[in-house]
């Protein structure tokens, strides 16, 4: 009965608690297969947000699309799928196709997508938030209205100066950006504290003279109503809010990685406890949202759908040879020629 009251005084109504979930179900259905994937062989690399679930699930609910502009990086497949990216368009980055958003040129993962507001991913850690900014001003340049930036980012990430060259000028031009960081408590194999003193990326937010909020980044309500209110506030005139969303990363950075060398079991462990996906399905289950019946057949269906759209994505072409150096020079070059 506590739990229904809570549920409603959250005043979200069912369809988007359930929306929240299957989209935190098909992050990771997506996962799972990536790391299969590339375990057999049939793609080079695979990168996880396990433990992310909430915070991509509850941000991207708050991006309207159609409206808002996306800078994320590569550790954001459910954002990118919750902001309307296609699910086949995550398997032809992975496999490398030419029907990929890069044609099969860029690493897992940083695929683009210009009609939707979805940047292009890049590798260097933070240069999105410079992006971000720019992109932010230029709307608030042009008088565009209820149009905001979504950029996200790791704890990993704030401490590149970009970041902070970013959000200062942020914060000066009182542009229109919601910066959510992802804060998964590692940078690769760097802890937290060999990163900052002050574990609180929220707190830094005072020092550029904003707002900082810090969520339970496994609550993915929590996490959308964080950032709803952030881009209300962005489209209104009140500038930049930086969110915080405490979670954890619980594979390993990629599937180049193995994280039993640098952290102990037990701390996984501990944090597996308060793993966001079952969390949220007990929560909705006690609040009457759904029944455990209900979300096993969800899982089924969502499983299903990426085991299908993986099959169809194998089946694509490579790209050709001929086509190796499209996008590379300007005009039409063939290197080897004297
Ligand atoms: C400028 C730059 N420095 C270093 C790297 C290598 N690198 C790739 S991912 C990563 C860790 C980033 O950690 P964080 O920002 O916390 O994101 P997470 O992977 O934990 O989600 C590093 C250091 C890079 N890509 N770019
Ligand atoms: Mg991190």
């Amino acid at each position: 009965m506590a739990a229904k009251a809570r549920l409603r005084s959250e005043a979200l109504p069912n369809d988007q608690l359930i929306t929240l979930l299957r989209n935190m179900l098909l992050q990771r259905a997506v996962d799972t297969r990536g790391f299969q994937l590339n375990r057999q062989g049939k793609v080079a690399i695979a990168m996880g947000s396990e433990g992310h679930e909430a915070v991509q699930a509850g941000a991207g609910m708050a991006f309207v699309r159609g409206r808002d502009l996306l800078y994320s990086y590569y550790r954001n497949t459910g954002i990118l799928l919750a902001c309307g990216f296609e699910l086949a368009g995550i398997f032809r980055s992975q496999f490398a196709r030419a029907t990929d958003t890069t044609a099969g040129r860029s690493i897992i993962n940083h695929v683009t997508d210009r009609a939707k507001g979805i940047a292009s991913i890049s590798s260097i850690i933070a240069s999105q938030c410079t992006h971000a900014v720019g992109a932010a001003y230029a709307l608030r340049y042009r008088g565009e209205k209820d149009r905001a930036v979504l950029c996200t980012f790791g704890d990993g990430a704030t401490s590149e100066g970009e970041w902070h060259e970013a959000i200062n000028f942020a914060a000066i031009h009182t542009v229109p950006v919601v910066l959510l960081c992802e804060n998964n408590q590692w940078a690769i194999s760097t802890p937290l504290d060999r990163q900052m003193r002050n574990p609180n990326v929220a707190e830094r937010a005072a020092s550029y003279g904003l707002q900082g909020v810090c969520v339970d980044g496994f609550d993915p309500v929590a996490v959308y109503q964080a950032v709803r209110r952030a881009r209300a506030k962005a489209v209104s005139g009140g500038g930049p809010t930086l969110i915080e969303a405490k979670c954890y990363r619980f594979l390993s950075h990629t599937t180049d990685d193995d994280e039993r060398t640098y952290r102990t079991r037990e701390e996984v462990a501990k944090q597996r406890e308060n793993d966001p996906v079952p969390r949220f399905e007990r929560r909705l289950v006690e609040g009457g949202v759904l029944s455990a019946e209900r979300i096993e057949a969800m899982r089924k269906q969502v499983t299903q759908l990426v085991n299908e759209t993986t099959d169809a994505v194998e089946r694509e072409p490579f790209p050709s040879p001929e086509s190796l150096y499209t996008n590379v020079y300007a005009g039409p070059t063939d290197p080897w020629a004297g």
